[in-house]
């Protein structure tokens, strides 16, 4: 998990074991501060109700690798969305199904989007990005919990643990998601600190998760099992079903970040391209990793004869398809610079991501 640190040895390469020692008690401080430093950022944010932790985490970015920033940008958003429940008077039973499929290992990839496309054009994170990673997130974590049903998908296994209605029972599962759809547009329209930017925020999120977007992949991808699929048909449901939901998380981060009309344009498509790699991945680690490896159940579309690219046009078209449309996503990066090297890492990491 923790990779190289530019300009340190690995712990691996760093010579005799009494340097090894010196090295794991030094890795071992390191690990212990910057844990206890996020929490007392966290803290302050709690106190003061600002964000802190982001500008506070951006002046360690460039010597921390890739990996460990995903992991805290997606430890800030679940510092985030616990707040947010605990915030809210809602219902016992509700609340704990809530917090059952909200606070589950997800990956967090949607919110994490939306901050550093806001990082990118505005400089820095800021409360608005904060808070539509937040929405992003819980109309995910909707969409699974209701993909999941018996009357979808009828899965059992989600991010490692039982499915929301096999915890619960399915008209909780279905209410749950109810809630977690209708709160992301609550919090957006409560905690934007400009009127105009909620209303932006709140159309592009309803306009990719919704009747256009997700739910018609999603409808298109439930009517497609069993057919003879076609690669237009594969592109339809794949690009509403999944790429919009990141075409969604760019555009929300460049809109907090005050993007220029061409910066968000750049950035839609990019979200769009890595998106559709991101389900290209997701259709090929269903027929080459287990289980366990995913979280959820392995193998499924295959058993379900759905609509894949691997089905469509086999394994290695499916990479090759991937790695151009990854390409093509860096390609949207070209006019800012060095500074988006996070998203060309975000890029690659998508594409070879193995859970
Ligand atoms: C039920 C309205 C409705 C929509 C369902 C998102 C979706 C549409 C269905 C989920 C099943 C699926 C395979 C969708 C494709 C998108 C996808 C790969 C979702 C899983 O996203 P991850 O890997 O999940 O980011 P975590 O658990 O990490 O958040």
């Amino acid at each position: 998990m923790f990779g190289q640190i530019e300009g340190q040895p690995t712990l691996a390469g760093s010579g005799n074991t009494k340097n090894k020692n010196h090295f794991a008690v030094y890795y071992l401080f390191l690990i212990v501060y910057y844990d206890f430093s996020i929490i007392d950022d966290r803290r302050q944010v709690v106190k003061s109700g600002q964000l802190g932790v982001e500008a506070n985490m951006a002046k360690s970015t460039s010597t921390i690798d890739f990996n460990t920033r995903l992991r805290r940008k997606a430890q800030s958003v679940n510092y985030s969305l616990q707040r947010i429940l605990d915030s809210r008077r809602i219902n016992s039973e509700l609340k704990e199904a809530l917090k059952y499929t909200l606070g589950a290992p997800g990956k967090r990839v949607r919110s994490v989007l939306v901050l550093w496309c806001c990082e990118l054009v505005g400089g820095q994170v800021n409360s608005n990005a904060e808070v539509a990673s937040c929405a992003i997130e819980m109309v995910h974590t909707y969409s699974l919990i209701h993909d999941d049903l018996p009357a979808m998908d009828d899965d059992d296994l989600r991010r490692g643990q039982p499915t929301c209605h096999k915890a619960f029972d399915e008209a909780t599962a279905i209410l749950t998601g109810d809630a977690l759809l209708t709160l992301a547009f609550e919090i957006l329209a409560e905690g934007i600190d400009q009127p105009v930017v909620a209303v932006k925020l709140i159309n592009q999120l309803a306009q990719d998760a919704g009747a256009a977007g997700m739910i018609a992949g999603q409808m298109a991808d439930l009517r497609a099992e069993k057919s003879v699929g076609t690669k237009k048909m594969l592109e339809y449901i794949h690009i509403n079903k999944t790429a919009k939901m990141f075409r969604c998380a760019a555009a929300m981060g460049a809109i907090c970040g005050g993007a220029t009309q061409k910066q968000f344009e750049y950035l839609c498509e990019y979200g769009l391209h890595v998106g559709l790699a991101f389900q290209i991945a997701d259709d090929i680690l269903d027929e080459t990793a287990s289980s366990e490896q995913l979280g959820k159940t392995a193998g499924k579309d295959l058993k379900a004869a759905k609509c894949t690219y691997p089905a469509i046009v086999g394994l290695e078209k499916a990479r090759e398809v991937q790695e151009k449309l990854t390409s093509e996503a860096m390609g949207m990066l070209k006019p800012f610079g060095q500074k988006a090297d996070t998203l060309r890492q975000f890029a690659t990491a998508l594409m070879e991501r193995t859970k």
